[in-house]
């Protein structure tokens, strides 16, 4: 069968570039005035917690332990890659490439140390000054994400994090600061990374500790719900002070597809996706709860406290576009104990023996992300950025400092040519930031050897090495590539 080959039909403007986060690429996690955020914790979480890779979350205790120790060395995640020093350097590796944007995010704890202080810290703001300087005098398009999986300890021992209906005023006066700032600098903001990992990993996304609370459950919806609002709030705020501002919903978007064409594992399988990714974007682009989450939490006694003020603010203030990272497809069926697993670092999936998986057990599947593009737009009918999108690997620094990364380029390039028929098919997309173009500390694992860079960091898992920048194979491909500006044939 002939192979479903299109011309290059990227728009002219197309946004190209990657992504990272200030939690895993800045480090100087004490200075500058920062506090302490939930990833600076999670290297002192108890051996047995880290070996079942099933479940980790902080508790209490590893964050009192964590803040009677400040030590960088044993302790690398919280040195990042070292980006708050080297920005300059990895903006101008960037600007090589031809990045036409360089997805960021502001760390909350820099900004406002306390949570609640009455002044946003200066030391900080002129840090993220410089860095959105940088790229725009590079040509670069700075993208803020205002919240990445960074949550503040102050505001988890102070407020008891998202739960408390509070975190919704002390972050709109965060993103106030942040609008004010850099209005006519920063178009495009995300408002919470990956907002639906919220109901896996609640600790780092809503700050909620599960001390064993009976009604877990439903305080963790508690929590979404004041993120909803505080999005919505901010959307406005973010229009009101410039309304050339732009500001986009985020999930991970997880496609499932049916096991089988069994009518119950086709059902069971719609049912799953709702309540993974469609409830997020559902509230946040749609503007309501869907039918399908008001009985999910009837089902589960989940008695929220949701004001018709609330409702209104959903209502009217719903996401300028769909931010969506896409790493990999599942499965779901309504027979699960007959199902291969496969494991994961993130957490164990059913495999799906039409494809392989990576290192770490999450299933490639290029065709499936323009199926995920084609759904998502079908459904919501916004523009479409994509945010994240590449593979861990395991990469090997020669003797003579090259890295060849073949297996990254034929990665992204299968899921680029995907993304190419999804416009052709259609789909309004307006950027592409891959995640992370330079080597930094993986969210999931904690470790550096997960790395996904165009750029090497020689460092290790223990934080030994000398933190030079290396230029893998991939960073000329990709350079090439957005010169082409996507046409990968
Ligand atoms: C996403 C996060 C990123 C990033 C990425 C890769 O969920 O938004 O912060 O880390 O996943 O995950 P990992 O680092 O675990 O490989």
């Amino acid at each position: 069968m002939m192979k479903d080959k299109p011309e290059n039909i990227f728009p002219k403007d197309f946004l190209w570039g990657g992504a990272l986060a200030a939690c895993q690429a800045e480090g100087a996690y004490n200075q500058g005035g920062k506090t302490l955020t939930v990833p600076d914790c999670m290297e002192f979480l108890p051996e047995r917690d880290r070996k079942d890779k099933k479940h980790i979350e902080i508790t209490r205790e590893t964050i009192e332990n964590a803040k009677k120790d400040n030590d960088t060395v044993k302790y690398p995640k919280r040195r990042g890659i070292n980006f708050y020093n080297t920005y300059k350097e990895d903006i101008a590796l960037f600007a090589e490439m031809g990045f036409k944007v360089f997805r960021y995010s502001i760390s909350w704890a820099r900004v406002f140390p306390d949570g609640d202080n009455d002044v946003p810290n200066e030391e900080a703001l002129k840090f993220y000054d410089n860095v959105i300087d940088e790229c725009l005098n590079n040509n670069i398009e700075p993208l803020i994400t205002i919240s990445h999986f960074d949550m503040p300890v102050t505001l988890i021992d102070n407020y008891g994090g998202w739960y408390n209906y509070k975190l919704i005023n002390l972050y709109v006066k965060y993103c106030e600061v942040l609008f004010k700032r850099y209005k006519g600098k920063v178009k495009y903001w995300i408002t919470f990374n990956e907002i639906n990992m919220s109901a896996r990993k609640s600790v780092k996304t809503l700050g909620i500790l599960n001390e064993g609370q009976e009604n877990y459950k439903e305080m963790v919806y508690q929590g979404l719900h004041h993120q909803f609002v505080a999005a919505a709030k901010v959307t406005k705020l973010a229009h009101q002070i410039d309304s050339n501002n732009q500001v986009g919903s985020m999930v991970a978007f997880f496609t499932t597809y049916p096991y089988t064409c069994v009518p119950e594992d086709v059902l069971f399988t719609q049912k799953d996706n709702q309540m993974k990714n469609l409830f997020f974007l559902d509230v946040l682009n749609k503007g309501s709860y869907p039918y399908y989450a008001k009985t999910f939490f009837k089902n589960n006694n989940i008695e929220l406290s949701i004001s018709e003020e609330d409702l209104n603010v959903i209502k009217e203030n719903t996401a300028d576009f769909i931010g969506l990272s896409y790493y990999n497809s599942m499965i779901a069926s309504s027979k699960p104990n007959l199902l291969e697993l496969t494991p994961g670092n993130v957490e164990s999936v059913y495999k799906n023996p039409h494809l392989e998986h990576n290192e770490w057990g999450w299933q490639i599947d290029p065709v499936g992300f323009r199926y995920t593009l084609n759904h998502i737009y079908d459904r919501y009918n916004v523009p479409l950025f994509v945010l994240e999108n590449s593979s861990g690997f395991l990469d090997v620094l020669e003797d003579d400092n090259s890295i060849h990364d073949p297996y990254r380029i034929d990665f992204l390039n299968r899921h680029i040519e995907q993304m190419q028929l999804a416009i052709k098919d259609g789909v309004n997309l307006i950027g592409y930031t891959m995640w992370g173009p330079i080597d930094m500390i993986s969210s999931g694992t904690s470790e550096m050897s997960k790395r996904y860079g165009f750029i090497y960091v020689d460092q290790d898992n223990f934080g030994n090495g000398s933190k030079k920048r290396y230029k893998k194979d991939s960073f000329y491909w990709y350079k090439d590539l957005i010169a082409k500006n996507g046409n990968i044939y």
